[in-house]
């Protein structure tokens, strides 16, 4: 059987970081495509290089052609200009449009069978304006930001209680915005929900609160910290697992940015909910019973991403 291709447009930090996963990991070969000359290519040597010691196989090529993408049967998505201190994930909204305009075409023209998952910021409005430019069925585009949102929560949680990570399950919806909605409710300890934690005793009522504001503001806190960048290690496996989970057909139930068509009361928006993602891309887009107060956050989240898309189709008009 042939290796599976995965193509990464834009070989920035998290690009360069999901080619070295997908190496270790051994999805496929891959294709590092990026505008800078050299970075893509000096990236996938440098990773090609690493695989004698780590043993894995996968072949690594630079591109700054779109026809080096052709077959892939996943794209992701990093193209464009990250956050630095002091801006919003807004303020990129402009340049990464125009970006999203180049990559979309270019998908459309060479892959328009991957399944392919959007990273670039400000996200719930960039795979929207994907999925337009690229013409792509809503099922086989998806945004990455609930998978990277609640590992931060789950990090927290599980550094609080002293227990593994991997016991610590966690829920977030909504925008990746600093109003995105960690539901505590569905958001567990080896099954046991936080509020009856907190009844046991693992922690406080404030203590969880600060946990679920670090976590909105999580992007922002690693932005301060780096100065000159934004996270990658944590977005990178994010979408890895993503990714792995469409071409392992393994079904996995993940927080993505997902189109609806009515679901939670919303059409025709990218907003984060649970999907399960198989074989077919989106197979299905879970749909839990909010709390009057999860409803109230959740609407305020949508309303942010509707101002953020209304945004794009003033600056481009097209997209209207
Ligand atoms: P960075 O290291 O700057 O890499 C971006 C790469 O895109 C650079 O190598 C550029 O040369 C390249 N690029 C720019 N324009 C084009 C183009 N037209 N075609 C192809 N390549 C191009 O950034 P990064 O990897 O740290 O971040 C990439 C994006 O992800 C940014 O928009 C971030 O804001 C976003 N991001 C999203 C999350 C989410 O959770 C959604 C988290 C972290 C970062």
């Amino acid at each position: 059987m042939a290796r599976k291709k995965i193509a990464l447009i834009g070989s920035g930090q998290i690009g360069g970081t999901l080619a070295h996963l997908v190496g270790l990991k051994e999805l496929g070969d891959v294709v590092l495509f990026d505008i800078a000359e050299g970075i893509p290519q000096g990236k996938g040597l440098d990773i090609a290089e690493s695989a004698p010691v780590d043993g894995f196989d996968a072949r690594y090529k630079g591109a700054q052609e779109y026809a080096d993408i052709a077959g892939a049967d996943v794209v992701i998505v990093t193209a464009g200009v990250p956050r630095k201190p002091g801006m919003s994930r807004d303020d990129l909204i402009e340049i990464n449009l125009k970006v999203m305009q180049a990559v979309g075409e270019g998908i459309r023209t060479y892959a328009p069978d991957a399944f392919v998952i959007c990273i670039t910021n400000p996200l719930d409005a960039m795979v929207w304006a994907l999925q337009k430019f690229s013409g792509l069925p809503a099922n086989k585009i998806v945004g990455m930001a609930g998978v990277l949102d609640s590992a931060r929560f789950r990090h927290f949680l599980a550094d609080e209680f002293g227990v593994s990570v991997q016991d610590v399950t966690a829920f977030v919806l909504g925008g990746h915005g600093d109003d995105m909605v960690p539901l505590v409710r569905y958001s567990t300890v080896a099954g046991i929900p936080l509020p009856d934690l907190v009844k046991m005793g693992w922690t406080t009522q404030e203590k969880l609160d600060a946990m679920v504001e670090r976590t909105r503001k999580g992007g922002g806190e690693i932005v301060n910290l780096l100065k000159t960048g934004s996270a990658f290690y944590a977005p990178a496996a994010s979408a890895i697992a993503m990714a792995e989970s469409y071409l392992k057909d393994k079904k996995r139930v993940l927080p993505c940015a997902a189109h609806l068509t009515g679901q939670y009361g919303v059409d025709g928006l990218f907003v984060g909910v649970p999907i399960v993602i198989g074989e077919n891309g989106v197979e299905r887009i879970v749909e839990v019973e909010f709390a009057a107060d999860e409803k109230a956050m959740f609407e305020k989240s949508v309303a942010s991403v509707t101002g953020l898309v209304d945004a794009c189709k003033k600056i481009n008009p097209e997209l209207a």
